[in-house]
């Protein structure tokens, strides 16, 4: 099996302080989440932006200075920025980030429900415009589906030549509107994935850490953070997301998979 590449989600958009005061805001709070995630193992940083009240943004003018300060304390870590943003934001405004051509982005490939009345929307159309402007910047996509039926778009548009091979995957799960968190569903997913892909796995709140070591587990790869999950257990707030990250290390350490350096996950990725 390859070595583990931890990915940490540090902020999100829909997480906020009165979930768990820790979750970052400001360029300096998120570079400094960055960099204890970084410190404990995390090679990947997932990021989306806030404004300094903590109102999410895809300013590019934003993610540049966060991207700046992140750049400027993690050594090499990859940093991915999120086109998904947060519900509701116009397409233009969601790809804002792709112009200060990252390595990786995030590619949503389905419509989803998000809690209430939120609608997280990714038409057929909307993926084949955000693939298309990634793929001349050579920026990766790390395809993002929260259902099974996400999984078969991304194989349909990678038959087409839209979306490059071998794909990259985020198995979202327990999204309220998505596919449960539960040791058959993941296992679904995985054995849905064309051959050749990677994948990582997320989990959203208390399924995270089953979700995480059963990609353990199965080959895959890891994300942890504030963006899925601001507790460590019923009633015990996460103080930063190292404390995701160092337990994860710990847990695969213990299951004999060893920790990607952000160079190490770059060759697992096909990063240039
Ligand atoms: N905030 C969600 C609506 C992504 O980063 O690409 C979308 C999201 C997915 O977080
Ligand atoms: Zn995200």
């Amino acid at each position: 099996m390859d070595k583990l590449i931890i990915t940490a989600a540090i902020c999100g958009a829909e997480v906020t302080k009165e979930h768990n005061e820790a979750v970052p805001y400001t360029v300096e709070e998120i570079a400094r989440e960055a960099r204890l995630a970084y410190e404990a193992g995390a090679s990947i940083i997932h990021l989306h932006v806030r404004e300094d009240d903590g109102t999410p943004t895809q300013s590019a003018k934003r993610f540049r200075e966060c991207m700046e300060a992140i750049k400027a304390c993690c050594g090499d870590v990859i940093v991915q920025p999120s086109t998904g943003g947060a519900v509701g934001m116009s397409n233009d405004e969601r790809l804002e980030p792709i112009t200060l051509l990252p390595e990786m982005a995030t590619l949503d490939c389905g419509t989803c429900n998000f809690g209430g009345d939120d609608i997280f929307v990714n038409t057929e159309n909307t993926i084949i415009e955000f693939a298309q402007r990634m793929k001349p910047l050579g920026i990766k996509p790390e395809v993002e589906v929260f259902d099974k039926g996400m999984i078969d778009m991304a194989i349909r548009l990678a038959k087409k030549g839209i979306i490059p091979t071998p794909m990259h995957f985020n198995l979202v799960m327990g999204v309220n509107g998505g596919i449960s968190g539960t040791p058959r569903d993941l296992l679904f997913m995985v054995e849905s994935l064309p051959a050749g892909s990677t994948f990582t796995v997320s989990g959203v709140g208390r399924c995270q850490l089953a979700m995480n070591t059963m990609s353990i587990l199965l080959g895959g790869h890891v994300r942890v953070g504030f963006e899925d999950n601001v507790n460590l257990a019923k009633g015990v707030k996460a103080k930063s997301n190292a404390d995701f990250v160092t337990r994860i290390r710990e847990i695969a350490f213990t299951l004999g998979r060893e920790t990607a350096t952000p160079s190490e996950a770059r060759a697992i990725l096909g990063l240039k």
